[in-house]
């Protein structure tokens, strides 16, 4: 989009210039997003901004202004892949508020009212077109799909307070944790990851998601760990280097939760150490979990190791990773892999009870 700056009535670049220095002086974080050619590009679009605003005012027909709004929003997220979309939104409502202080320098006075309430709408459209985009139908679809959506939607507007009560109205309805766990939670870190793969949104956003739900996981902990225990055991951890330990805490997490007392020994465990702590519990089931396929070797590693340190113990993996599989697990010396930990649960329970 570039502007002829020469066709333009100086008074309007003069104003433009104003609302380009305000922006900046009062948001600091903007210098350091801006290189040159994106401030010329800003500059540009504030003049942008008057022309249309100007045909929306004097037309006397809001929608002008709005649909251009939601556009340029879209078109923002695009061009700016490296800043979030909530970051995006708050550059853009700042930037029409501050178009608001300027509308009498614009407009006659009756038609300055008219531009205000149309830049208050434009700012409440770019706000909802934050979390306006895609989702996959198994996120929409299904047990719960309103509430994750609901948490996904405060998750990805930081909004860490709102996140918590969707979580603890979810507890409060009488949802039972494992569906909390797996139907709100995991579902919704799904989605996170695909967003994330999409570029939606940015990996310190998909970074805050994480940390953000991990403290929500611990919100239970009083609840899980108060469980009466029935003397099963089970250890569970990750394998190679792998990062990705959310699957497995809330595996050890559900067993606890059902009575077993578990130990989780958290990502990226070295096979030796695995075995170590084996030794040491004695646990009737070890669970490891792996989600980069990369280490799917180094797990095989580990259950062979285990296979032979531990003939009788029950072993049962699981985790994205056997997903992208071609049912890799079947011809490995293991007990079990399910998809989900509360059908390992479910198969731990008779399965221990009868050893
Ligand atoms: C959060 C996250 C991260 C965080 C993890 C932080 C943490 N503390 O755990 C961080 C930022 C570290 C991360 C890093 C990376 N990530 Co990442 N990450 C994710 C994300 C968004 C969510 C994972 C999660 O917590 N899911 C929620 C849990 C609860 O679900 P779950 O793991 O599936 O577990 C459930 C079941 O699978 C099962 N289960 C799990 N384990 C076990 C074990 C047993 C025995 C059983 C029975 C069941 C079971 O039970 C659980 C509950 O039901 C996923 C998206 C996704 N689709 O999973 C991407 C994702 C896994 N990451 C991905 C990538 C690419 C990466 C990086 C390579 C990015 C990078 N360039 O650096 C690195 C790799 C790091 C490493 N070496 O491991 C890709 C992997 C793609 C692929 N090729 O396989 C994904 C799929 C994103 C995507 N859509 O592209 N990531």
């Amino acid at each position: 989009m570039s502007l002829l700056l020469n066709s333009v009535d100086p008074k309007l670049i003069t104003l433009a210039q104003k609302i380009f220095d305000q922006q900046f002086a009062q948001d600091p974080k903007l210098g350091q997003e801006m290189d040159e050619r994106r401030k010329q590009l800003m500059f540009q679009d504030i003049l942008y901004n008057f022309n249309f605003l100007t045909t929306a005012v004097t037309l006397e027909d809001e929608q002008i202004f709005s649909s251009y709004a939601v556009w340029l929003f879209e078109l923002l997220c695009n061009l700016m892949k490296d800043l979030d979309r909530d970051r995006i939104k708050d550059q853009m409502v700042h930037h029409y508020q501050i178009l608001g202080t300027f509308s009498d320098q614009l407009f006659s006075p009756d038609k300055a009212a008219l531009a205000r309430a149309y830049l208050e709408k434009a700012s409440s459209l770019t706000e909802a077109a934050v979390d306006d985009y895609p989702l996959s139908e198994q996120f929409l679809k299904g047990r719960h799909a309103e509430i994750r959506r609901a948490y996904l939607s405060a998750l990805l507007r930081s909004d860490t307070t709102g996140a918590i009560q969707i979580i603890k109205e979810a507890e409060a309805s009488g949802i039972r944790l494992e569906e909390i766990y797996e139907d709100i939670i995991r579902l919704s870190m799904l989605e996170v990851g695909e967003l994330w793969h999409q570029n939606k949104i940015t990996v310190d956003k998909e970074h805050y998601c994480t940390s953000t739900t991990q403290m929500i996981l611990s919100l239970f902990y009083p609840t899980i760990f108060s469980q009466t225990g029935n003397q099963n055991k089970i250890v569970t951890c990750c394998i190679g280097s792998e990062l990705h330990e959310m699957g497995g805490r809330m595996v050890s997490d559900l067993f606890e939760y059902h009575g077993w007392e578990s130990i989780y020994l958290g990502s990226a465990v070295p096979v030796s150490s695995l075995l170590h702590a084996l030794e040491e519990h004695k646990p009737d089931l070890v669970a490891l979990s792996v989600t980069m396929p990369q280490y799917l070797g180094l797990c095989h590693d580990a259950v062979q190791a285990i296979r032979k340190a531990f003939p009788s113990m029950l072993i049962a993996v699981g985790g994205r990773a056997f997903q992208t599989s071609g049912k890799i697990h079947e011809r490995w010396p293991v007990d079990i892999y399910t998809e989900l930990a509360t059908d390992l649960i479910a198969w731990a329970d008779e399965k221990v009870k009868k050893l």
